[in-house]
Parts: C-alpha cells; sequence; structure tokens
C-alpha cells in the first residue's frame, strides 16, 4: 500500500511533519521525555552530540553515550502528543519516505521514558525512581486502534469493578512494558507497579483547587485497588499511550519515573532538578549496555 501525501505528511527538506526528522537522524534506542528543558539534561552526559532539532514542543537530539547511539526526544504533555511521536518515529524506522511504502524489514526500537510522576502509596515516597510494568490508561487514544489482542481485560474489569467506575469518563485499558527491557532495568533500587494515566493533572488525578471533583474518593480507590497482589503505584500522563503503541507496533517499551509528590502524605520532592537528573543518570548507565 502507498501512503498518500495527506496521510504520510512530509516537510520540504522530506523530514517527518511533526518531529521535523529525517529517518538518519532516528537512533535505535530513543529516550523520551515530556519537559523539552529535560532532553538537554540528558544529553548534557554524552560523549558527543550529531544534530539537534526543535518544532512546537518536539524537540530531539541524537548523540552517542559511552559507545550507544541514543536520540532524546520531548513529547511534550499527554497521550494526544504520543499519538504524534509514536507514530513518526515508528514511520521514520518503518516506512520507506521515497517509495511510501511498509519497508520488508521492521525495525524493534527501544523506547524509554524518563519521567516524572506522584505516588498515590503512602511507602513510596518521593525522591524515588519507579519502573512502570503496567499502565492503566484513563485516555482514549487505544480506543481508536485495534487493540483488544494487547490489552489485559481481567484487570481493567477488576478495576471498573472495584472503582464503581463511571464509563462517561473513558473506558479503562491495561497495557504492559516490554519484558525484556522491565527484566534488564528492574533491581531492588526502584520501586515498581502499575502506573495510571490520565488527561489533565488536576480533577483527572484528584486534585481539587476550586474546581469540585466527579469522584472525590478517586485516588483512595486507586491506592485500595489490588489485582492479584498488584496495585497501582503512582500517576501521570503518557505511559498508557507508549505501552499501547509501542505494543501495536513491535517497539519495546519502558517507563521510568522520578517519583516527585506523594499524594497520599501531601509532600512535594524539596530538590526535583537532583531527583531527575539521579533517575537521568541511572538509566543512561543501564542504556549503555542494553
Ligand atoms: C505534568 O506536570 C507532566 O509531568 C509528568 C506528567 O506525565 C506530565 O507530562 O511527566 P513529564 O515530567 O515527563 O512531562
Amino acid at each position: 500500500m502507498t501512503l498518500a501525501p495527506s496521510e504520510l505528511i512530509l516537510n520540504e527538506d522530506g523530514s517527518i511533519y511533526h518531529l521535523h526528522l529525517l529517518p538518519h537522524q532516528l537512533a535505535d534506542t530513543v529516550i523520551t521525555v515530556g519537559d523539552p528543558d529535560r532532553v538537554e539534561q540528558v544529553t548534557k552526559h554524552f560523549d558527543s552530540i550529531e544534530f539537534s532539532v526543535q518544532k512546537r514542543e518536539f524537540k530531539t537530539t541524537t548523540g552517542v553515550y559511552q559507545g550507544k547511539r541514543i536520540t532524546v526526544i520531548s513529547t511534550g504533555i499527554g497521550t494526544d502528543n504520543i499519538d504524534i511521536v509514536l507514530n513518526e518515529l515508528d514511520a521514520l524506522a518503518n516506512i520507506d519516505f521515497k517509495t511510501r511504502t511498509l519497508k520488508k524489514d521492521l525495525k524493534e526500537l527501544n523506547i524509554i521514558r524518563l519521567g516524572t510522576s506522584g505516588s498515590i502509596q503512602k511507602d513510596i515516597p518521593v525522591d524515588r525512581i519507579l519502573l512502570t510494568e503496567r499502565a492503566l490508561g484513563f485516555d482514549a487514544l487505544l480506543h481508536f486502534y485495534q487493540s483488544d489482542a494487547i490489552r489485559d481485560k481481567a484487570f481493567e474489569q477488576a478495576f471498573v469493578n472495584h472503582t464503581s467506575w463511571n464509563t462517561e469518563k473513558s473506558t479503562p485499558y491495561c497495557v504492559s512494558a516490554s519484558k525484556t527491557l522491565f527484566n534488564h532495568f528492574d533491581s531492588e533500587e526502584f520501586f515498581s507497579g502499575v502506573t495510571a494515566t490520565n488527561i489533565g493533572f488536576y480533577g483527572p488525578q484528584g486534585r481539587q483547587l476550586r474546581l469540585k471533583t466527579e469522584d472525590p474518593k478517586l485516588n483512595d480507590k486507586l491506592e485500595s485497588f489490588n489485582f492479584k497482589g498488584t496495585r497501582i503505584t503512582n500517576l501521570e500522563m503518557e505511559t498508557s499511550g507508549i505501552y499501547g503503541l509501542c505494543k501495536l507496533l513491535g517497539h519495546r517499551a519502558l517507563s521510568i519515573n522520578a517519583i516527585l509528590a506523594n499524594r497520599a502524605t501531601g509532600i512535594f520532592s524539596k530538590d526535583p532538578a537532583a531527583t531527575v537528573n539521579h533517575m537521568i543518570t541511572t538509566a543512561l548507565a543501564r542504556i549503555a549496555c542494553l
């Protein structure tokens, strides 16, 4: 199938529409961050920089860290941006831009998110690092794709029952990390668990400044949910989309979270920059030997 110019949109220089990248500029290992300023916080540790480009909230730098070529890209906030980033990264890797057809040999990228997040469990304190084994998406992104085969329906149903979830909001979906990447990073120094991804920072994560939320007990229900010994550990805004699309596209994904807030105790990190930098250097050391 040849992709029409309206479907696979390329800029005049041949780069992909939003990310403004050419296929050869993408490394096989990709680090995603939310904040464009965090790209430099990662790449300042690199031995060399190949190139850097920014369009909108998507800033990309490719370089080499301890002999490993890595692309670092900012996604901005939310799973709506994840749809753009993941589809365009995959197109760069797996679509021939000249013929506008799928390549014969498909690439499997390593996609590692280095993000920030809030813990919802009292015993997961701020300034620690958490690996997401499974993500529970309250966003609707995955429902626009044929995704039945990759979802954990038993987990989803148990969650809906436990929380008496109002499906006017969404239909939660449960997707997993790449086992290979998770096992590569898993260690006693990290927490691991289920990351809930939602479409907003305030009401959707149970924060009430002036507006009352639809379910004031939402975070208590998330905290007390238990599925076969597994609990929901933290809240953020991208991981479910990354896991879902990576599984569907055949890429390996892992989300690593710097815990900056503890929503159960009301505590926020006193030095978030140091915690994020610790996550970055710890993750880079492991990414170098992937
Ligand atoms: C909200 O402040 C943002 O921070 C978290 C959330 O997922 C959301 O994107 O992650 P990042 O720090 O990676 O952006």
